[in-house]
């Protein structure tokens, strides 16, 4: 960053107030190096730095942006709601109305619950399940994921991995044992974590598509097993769809992949880029939550009208353009183009992608676990972030993550990444 830009003036004084200069660590640059830039504003598949220097940008905000930035119908709905109020704490039709949309598009959501991010989703699902099966301990995959959740902040991926503390401090060693770890796409170990805990295993959550570690794609079976064993051991199975529902399918991951969840947290494309999560499941499960139920949950902005308002136009939209099939014409179009830069660099880095989502791993071999995605040059994908970003090209800012495409790239949006692609990756 050119140190007399605007955007390094703001980082140095942000860094005197703001821990890192961020309000999340992954947008400091750290697992890339240098500093970030400053956004002044965003529309389509563009956002503009606050010195006037414009991006294609495939991280859309980590995938609230399906539309693109700022799409018209979005924009006015908030500007509608806003005319009505901003917040009531009351309950508003617009929450039936998503309920009712999610029942819907969701079939293994019976009942469901909003929240204001992903974070407050899965925590709460986790409680839930603790609450309805009265067991404590609860397992997770290694690398992935699930917001910054005491009781799954071990072995985190996304910007725990990038910041080196998948492990985070301040999460105390007595709550932490009751998680136990497993490698994702390892039945092995999957069948031995259920025989040494029988019965006792409150919840299983998982990213079906893990995407906090770059992307890598479940193996043919895996998650058929992980269910076979929750239904088996009465252990309540939640899909963390917070970055795949809405964007793979209408009906998220688990409508491509026929399996069905006994919980679901959500977030991001749901928010339509204000701050929407939320989780639901059999109706049996829910009913335990207050007031019906023993297990707490609340939040002042759940079902927050603006934040619904903006969500469900989004929704629509999506629904209206048939932006599934789009983003799956757009992405195969991206990929395709993609490996021709491979091609002519010469480099036979391991690119994966499913629908919208997707990720260059800087390493040759197969990516099927974090082991394999830790495999990759660190530094040669920086180099490639940079060259990159300095060419107008923006991508997420750390090789364990996933990158997005929305409704809004264009053909030539894909023939600049291309291009821009192939030159650096060329002098990298
Ligand atoms: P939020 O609390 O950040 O809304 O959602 C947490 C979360 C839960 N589950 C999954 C699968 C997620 O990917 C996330 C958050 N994703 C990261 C990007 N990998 C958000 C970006 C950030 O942390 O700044």
């Amino acid at each position: 960053m050119d140190s007399a830009s605007r955007s390094a003036a703001l980082f140095a004084e942000a860094r005197t107030l703001i821990p890192g200069g961020v309000n999340s660590p992954v947008r400091a640059f750290r697992g890339v190096g240098g500093e970030p830039f400053f956004v002044d504003r965003a529309e389509g598949p563009y956002i503009w730095d606050v010195d006037g220097k414009r991006y294609v940008d495939f991280v859309g905000t980590w995938g609230p942006a399906i539309l693109g930035h700022a799409p018209a119908a979005v924009r006015e709905a908030i500007q509608a709601a806003a005319g009505r109020g901003v917040s009531f704490g009351i309950p508003n039709p617009l929450e039936v109305e998503m309920a009712r949309t999610i029942v819907k598009w969701v079939p293994s959501i019976e009942m469901v619950r909003m929240v204001s991010s992903g974070t407050e989703a899965t925590m709460s699902a986790i409680r839930l399940a603790r609450g309805y099966t009265g067991r404590d301990k609860i397992v997770k995959f290694e690398g992935c994921y699930h917001g910054h959740v005491d009781s799954l902040l071990v072995k985190a991926g996304s910007g725990a991995l990038t910041h080196g503390s998948p492990d985070s401090g301040g999460v105390p060693a007595a709550l932490a044992a009751l998680t136990l770890t497993v490698p994702f796409n390892d039945p092995e170990s999957l069948r031995a974590v259920f025989a040494a805990h029988p019965e006792q295993i409150a919840a299983v959550i998982v990213e079906p598509v893990p995407a906090n570690a770059g992307l890598y794609l479940p193996k043919p079976g895996f998650l058929e097993l992980l269910r076979e064993l929750c239904t088996a051991q009465g252990t309540v199975l939640i899909f963390d769809e917070v970055m795949t529902g809405f964007r793979l399918a209408r009906g998220g991951y688990q409508e491509l992949c026929g399996i069905v969840p006994d919980m679901t947290a959500l977030g991001k494309v749901i928010g339509g880029g204000l701050p929407v999560g939320a989780f639901g499941g059999r109706a049996e499960i829910m009913r335990c939550l207050s007031p019906e139920g023993p297990v707490y949950q609340a939040g002042t902005l759940s079902g927050n009208p603006l934040a619904l308002s903006a969500g469900l136009a989004q929704l629509r939209e999506m629904e209206r353009l048939d932006g599934w099939r789009r983003l799956e014409e757009t992405g195969a179009a991206f990929e395709a183009g993609v490996r021709r830069a491979l091609k002519r660099s010469g480099r036979n880095y391991n690119f994966r992608r499913i629908g919208s989502m997707f990720c260059l791993y800087f390493t040759e071999g197969a990516v099927d676990d974090l082991a394999s995605a830790q495999h990759s040059d660190k530094a040669a994908f920086g180099r490639f972030f940079h060259g990159c970003r300095e060419r107008g090209v923006y991508f997420a800012p750390s090789q364990f993550e996933a990158g997005f495409l929305s409704v809004a790239h264009t053909g030539v949006d894909l023939d600049e990444v291309e291009r821009v692609s192939t030159e650096v990756l060329c002098s990298i």
